[in-house]
């Protein structure tokens, strides 16, 4: 039996990118939401081999700490050419000082070496996967991902993390690029394009009632 959201939750992610893009998510639904930062939890160690268990990792954690449902999402960037990398280490990529720019330029250099110089070489997605965990250790758990190509060089200062450089299959514009209503708001409002926006609709439909 799926459970409903129902109370105060607390969004267990570091990352203010996901962050805000959580809270967007969260607020038609009227679920009174705080941080992981706000509340002082530490950040568990993402041991998991793929993304769905490192999600449950962090909402595990977040909810036993706080004796509230938390909800983690685990998330990242599969380049076809790399044989699947960054994946489930698309943050660590980025260093200790989360540079992106960073990031985004060896895989770029890596594309390169490998000869990825057209289009239909430089296909990846972006995953994310979704859990609700409750204190009594129940659990709710949704993924999805959404197609595209890597451009170079990235274009647009909108979202966070390897939005510049990811064009979504369909459109023009990168996801940095995008409003944050293009990227990730769903209808009326939006397309829910994203991988965490179609995720979250998978949520909504067995967690959470419009208010
Ligand atoms: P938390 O674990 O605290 O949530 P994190 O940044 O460490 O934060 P992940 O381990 O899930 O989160 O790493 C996901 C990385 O993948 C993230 O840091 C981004 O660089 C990238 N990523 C995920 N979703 C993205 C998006 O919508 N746009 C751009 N980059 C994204």
């Amino acid at each position: 039996m799926h459970r409903r959201i129902t109370d105060k939750l607390v969004i267990a992610t570091h990352n203010p990118g996901k962050l805000a893009e959580m809270r967007e998510l969260l607020a038609p639904y009227g679920i009174e939401a705080v941080s992981a930062g706000e509340l002082g939890l530490p950040e568990p160690e993402e041991t998991g081999n793929d993304f769905r268990s490192n999600a449950a990792i962090k909402a595990i954690a977040a909810a036993q700490a706080s004796k509230l449902p938390a909800f983690a999402d685990d998330s990242g960037i599969v380049v076809d050419a790399l044989d699947g990398a960054p994946g489930i280490y698309s943050a660590r990529w980025a260093g200790p000082t989360k540079d992106f720019n960073a990031a985004m330029a060896q895989i770029e250099r890596l594309l390169q070496e490998r000869g990825a110089t057209t289009p239909d070489k430089r296909k990846a997605h972006f995953v994310s996967a979704l859990c609700v965990a409750w204190p009594d250790d129940h659990r709710e758990e949704v993924e999805a991902r959404v197609d595209g190509t890597l451009i170079w060089p990235p274009r647009g200062t909108a979202g966070f993390g390897y939005d510049p450089m990811f064009l979504p299959d369909g459109h023009s514009r990168t996801f940095g690029e995008m409003t944050s209503i293009e990227k990730h708001g769903l209808p009326p409002l939006g397309l829910g394009l994203s991988h965490r926006a179609r995720a979250f609709r998978k949520l909504a439909e067995i967690c959470l009632e419009p208010r």
